[in-house]
């Protein structure tokens, strides 16, 4: 990107008149907004896109499927900007250029052929603002099916889960405002130097007005050690700010352990709120007799952590008047995910940290605006109500049977049950687990669509008919219907603001999401017939999209009013707005479960799998992982020394990696063995890479995530 446009486009991000930081969902200042409001990954994520490079046509025509096939995906990221909508014909090797009608109707036709509206799939990743995700959903229910996969099935569903059986809401209940008055923070199962840079900020600020933070990982992750503010020269000169106090070095997967042991302190010290429990919380005598009943020693022995430890930090969240507690994927991808995160809710329940100043739950989002995805309708299994409500406004029946999540999907497609697989955003065969399961899914379509921006792996991978859709990012100018359009995202504390663009698009034939979605319905509704939803309308001027939105959803009044106010606004809240809890009992419902420990044998590995400083998902932008100081390769395992040594490796050791599920076996070869300062027992590689190693079946209770953060491993030399 040019130093001119990088410094128009970078004066842009977060600002009240600017783009929604594409980088991750963690929220701005309400009030003050600062020159530069992004953070060095948002600036990557941001460059990324604005890239000068192009792969139009001529690129497609020099190199054919199987030999991009070959290339890494920081190779086919870097080509640059999709600029025309692409084919890939049944039998031939090369993309070719097609005209957008041409596009809509081949599409249109093969999903007219379908034997019923369940054989599509209509997958989505969080990146898709609210208005385009709304329209999705809504031409995925007018043609007949709940079929809407999305990342969130691989990300934060286990949160939703979990949150909303145990609070009556699927989402975290605090605001950024709250960190400046907890004088408690949990960060667990996360690592936001890298993942959610700017939230060092808040826990920096946090901090100085008094705050302890407690960072839980099986890893010291560089930034909570040592943070640096990337707009603060003093401190970047300086020596960091150390963010975490405590650092609970704790076993893969012992979390629920943990804080089941916290809870036994808290007890056991009289530290319950009595009084928040009486009037706000049903089943508080079931958990207290399953606490009591837990052995310390267990405890201990599950999460890698000393009893004297356990009780000390136990001690600590007892005596704290505003805890807060943040997580992300460390905790949410796991077989017992929704089990230990509703553990989590039950601490915090005990100390009434709910719906009061500086304290909550606080699920980080990853996505830019995955949460708003879902609070606009993404959702496999739709509530009546919002059915309904469709109903109503758009005179559709749509039906209620519940649709397919990324799990089942892959297992449906591959199966031969489903045959159009369509696309909004992301890179569904590189981020689902078990690639090569997810490959055969794809590539037993007739048709596969990817609405993108750039070229990545799911453009290679595809049914035998494949089709690119290249649109308008983020930062760019949209005007669809002849005028300048914006369109609204929400972030990870339920703030709804809007989102301008204001580059130049990369190409004159790329179309906004909106339109492509509205292109889409129109032709399928010339074969199918008309459903009445008025997509010319609605594509035409955003703001009808709104009005729509605002009555099918509820907190949306007056949607169009006040999300033309800087800073947006905040979606109803209930646990954090009046301790109100939307449950069956009509109360916060302590859930009990029993502890649900991996066992794993000697000769076998846990294993998780996470980001590197330098991917965004699965855009790799380069080899090196800077703060944990590892570069020129990505095939690595990272193994304690003393795994090392009782094997008899070195560092660097070339191994096979094999996971066990079931009866089922899976290798992949050639991997280096690097030392790093993790559990013995536990080992760590880089999603993608490693997502072969996943079993499709292998997934979290009752949220269906695949276990990325705990695959059963072995490891053996090769030679
Ligand atoms: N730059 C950049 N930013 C991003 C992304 C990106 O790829 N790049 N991705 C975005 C997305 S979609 C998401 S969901 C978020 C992801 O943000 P994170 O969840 O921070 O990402 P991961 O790398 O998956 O990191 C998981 C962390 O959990 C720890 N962990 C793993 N297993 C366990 C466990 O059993 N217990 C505990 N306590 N900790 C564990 C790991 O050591 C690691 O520190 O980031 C978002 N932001
Ligand atoms: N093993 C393992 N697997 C994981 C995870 C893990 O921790 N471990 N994490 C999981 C998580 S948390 C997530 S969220 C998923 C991510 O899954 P996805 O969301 O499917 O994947 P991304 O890599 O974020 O998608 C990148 C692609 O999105 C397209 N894109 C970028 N910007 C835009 C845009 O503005 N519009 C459109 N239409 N397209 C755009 C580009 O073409 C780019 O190649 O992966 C999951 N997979
Ligand atoms: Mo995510």
């Amino acid at each position: 990107m040019g130093i001119i446009a990088s410094l128009s486009n970078f004066s842009r991000v977060n600002k009240f008149y600017g783009f929604d930081c594409p980088g991750c969902a963690w929220p701005d200042s309400d009030s003050k907004r600062t020159f530069a409001e992004f953070c060095e990954n948002g600036a990557k994520a941001i460059a990324d896109e604005a890239t000068k490079r192009r792969a139009g046509p001529t690129f497609w025509s020099k190199w054919s499927v199987a030999e991009l096939s070959k290339k890494p995906d920081n190779w086919l990221n870097s080509q640059g900007r999709l600029t025309h909508p692409l084919v890939l014909k049944e039998g031939s090797e090369y993309y070719e250029q097609l005209s957008w009608d041409e596009a809509f109707n081949t599409i249109a036709l093969e999903l007219s052929k379908l034997n019923s509206p369940n054989e599509a799939i209509f997958y989505t990743s969080g990146r898709t603002s609210n208005e385009a995700a709304y329209l999705w959903q809504l031409l995925a229910r007018s043609f007949g099916t709940n079929n809407l996969p999305d990342c969130s099935n691989m990300c934060h569903e286990s949160s939703g889960v979990a949150l909303l059986q145990s609070i009556g809401i699927s989402k975290g209940t605090v605001k950024l405002e709250d960190f400046d008055k907890a004088d408690l923070i949990i960060v667990v199962g996360q690592n936001p130097g890298t993942n959610h840079p700017r939230m060092l900020t808040a826990l920096r600020d946090a901090k100085r007005s008094g705050a302890s933070v407690i960072s839980i990982n099986p890893l010291m992750e560089t930034g909570m050690v040592r943070f640096k503010h990337p707009q603060n020269p003093l401190e970047v000169l300086g020596r960091g700010t150390t963010i975490s106090d405590d650092h609970i070095r704790v076993r893969i997967n012992g979390d629920q352990a943990l804080f089941r042991g916290f809870a036994k302190a808290i007890i056991s010290n009289n530290d319950e709120d009595v009084d928040f429990i009486e009037r706000h919380t049903n089943g508080y005598e079931n958990y207290r007799t399953e606490v009591l009943g837990s052995s310390l020693t267990e405890i201990s022995e599950i999460s890698g952590i000393e009893q004297s430890e356990i009780e000390r930090i136990g001690g600590l969240i007892g005596k704290s008047k505003s805890t807060i507690c943040c997580w992300a994927m460390g905790l949410t991808q796991h077989k017992n995910s929704v089990a230990t995160i509703q553990e989590i809710a039950n601490v915090l329940l005990l100390g009434g940290h709910m719906g009061r100043d500086g304290a909550g739950v606080c699920p980080v989002r990853g996505h830019s605006n995955v949460q708003g995805d879902r609070t606009v309708g993404i959702n496999h299994n739709p509530s009546m109500e919002f059915l309904e409500s469709l109903n109503l406004e758009f005179g559709i029946e749509p039906v209620s049977k519940k649709g397919l999540d990324a799990v089942e999907s892959v297992r449906v497609m591959r199966d031969g049950g489903a045959r159009v697989f369509v696309s909004m955003g992301g890179n569904f065969l590189s981020a689902m687990s078990d690639t090569n399961s997810t490959a055969e899914g794809l590539q037993n379509c007739s048709l596969t669509v990817q609405i993108s921006t750039k070229p990545n792996r799911s453009h290679l991978i595809s049914g035998k008919t494949a089709i690119i859709l290249p649109c308008l990012g983020r930062t760019e100018r949209d005007e669809t219907g002849g005028h300048s359009q914006f369109v609204t995202v929400e972030n990870s504390m339920g703030v709804v603001h809007r989102s301008i663009g204001n580059r130049k698009p990369a190409s004159p034939h790329l179309l906004s999401e909106c339109s492509i979605v509205g292109g889409l319905a129109m032709a399928i509704e010339d074969i199918r017939g008309s459903t009445g939803i008025p997509w010319k309308g609605l594509i035409g001027d955003y703001d009808n999209i709104r009005e729509s939105i605002e009555r099918t959803i509820p907190g949306f009044e007056s949607y169009n009013k006040r999300c033309r106010i800087d800073g947006g606004f905040y979606l109803p809240n209930p646990p954090r707005d009046n301790r109100e809890f939307n449950t069956e009992s009509g109360m916060a419902n302590f859930i009990t479960h029993k502890l649900q420990p991996i066992f794993v044998d000697e000769d076998k590995f846990l294993m998780m799998t996470i980001r590197s400083h330098d991917q965004y998902n699965t855009t790799i932008y380069s080899t090196n992982d800077r703060y944990r100081g590892i570069s020129g390769s990505r095939r690595v395992v990272l193994m304690s020394q003393i795994d090392i040594d009782s094997r008899g490796w070195k560092e660097f050791q070339k191994v096979t990696i094999t996971s066990h599920f079931q009866r089922r076996e899976i290798s992949s070869h050639a991997w280096s063995v690097i030392e790093y300062d993790i559990p013995p027992g536990n080992v760590a590689t880089y999603f993608p890479e490693s997502n072969v190693l996943i079993p499709l079946d292998s997934v979290a209770d009752r949220s269906n995530t695949p276990t990325s953060k705990s695959v059963v491993v072995s490891i053996a030399p090769m030679h």
